[in-house]
């Protein structure tokens, strides 16, 4: 096997969200395996720590903060950071907000603001990215989907929506841009330990009724998300796309 197969040096990521998390996890999984990596996130001063931690290590990385969930700034800033920084090989849509209520007490706005985040900002952002992408015919697009791409359980109606969506939304990207040699992709985790689950992490019947759900046990860890993330990022992933891949400790596969 060729030792390029998975290697990412040369190329540029950009991944949402990554000021901690899935996000952070997977650019320090790319920055391992030779990326330049460029985290975006919303919160300015977790952008700068997390972009600091990984420079700290070694690892080549900027930041860009803006919110994705904002069609006007995505316009303005992801041009900004391709002129600043060069062009984006790799785009992780990784970016994704939770509001949980039962659906006939959820606001229009808590509605709104999770499609917008979790579904239109990855549309948003691909779309500023992938014209660099068709002209240098070769791009990577991860789209971070969920388990509730495909189930889900009461009190996270919009979050599962945005999910299913964004699987779909996978789908679409990866059968238009195909002919220009962009794989698209999704990654579907469980229940992972992030910042996202704390609230349920720290309710002792939740965290139990996980560790039953979930057939290996356990709650994910975001550094299982980096096998998969640098596999669809790299070579070794060039005929595949269109997929999502479920990193859920077997959950999708038990009642
Ligand atoms: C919840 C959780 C889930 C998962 C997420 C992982 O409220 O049950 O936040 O939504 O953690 O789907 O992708």
């Amino acid at each position: 096997m060729p030792a390029t197969l998975f290697d990412l040096h040369g190329k540029r990521a950009l991944i949402t969200g990554a000021g901690r998390g899935l996000g952070l996890a997977m650019a320090r999984g790319f920055g391992q395996a030779g990326a330049t990596v460029i985290l975006n996130d919303l919160a300015a001063d977790r952008l700068e720590q997390a972009v600091a931690a990984l420079a700290g290590e070694g690892l080549a990385a900027h930041g860009s903060c803006f919110d994705v969930s904002n069609a006007e700034a995505v316009r303005r800033e992801v041009p900004a950071l391709l002129r600043r920084i060069g062009p984006v090989d790799i785009l992780v849509n990784n970016a994704g907000i939770h509001r949980r209520a039962p659906l006939e007490e959820l606001e229009e706005a808590a509605w709104q603001e999770v499609l917008n985040t979790n579904l239109s900002g990855a549309f948003y952002v691909a779309k500023q990215v992938v014209p660099g992408m068709i002209g240098r015919r070769a791009g990577k697009i991860i789209n971070i989907c969920s388990v509730m791409s495909e189930v889900g359980r009461p009190t996270v109606a919009p979050y599962m929506a945005s999910k299913g969506g964004l699987k779909m939304l996978t789908k679409a990207m990866a059968l238009e841009w195909a002919r220009h040699n962009i794989q698209v992709n999704g990654i579907g985790p469980t229940w992972m330990a992030t910042e996202l689950n704390r609230p349920l992490m720290d309710d002792p019947e939740f965290d139990a009724f996980v560790r039953r759900r979930v057939p290996a046990g356990r709650w994910g860890d975001p550094r299982d998300m980096v096998g998969t993330a640098v596999y669809l990022a790299s070579a070794a992933s060039d005929f595949v796309t269109g997929q999502v891949i479920y990193l859920d400790g077997g959950t999708l596969s038990a009642l």
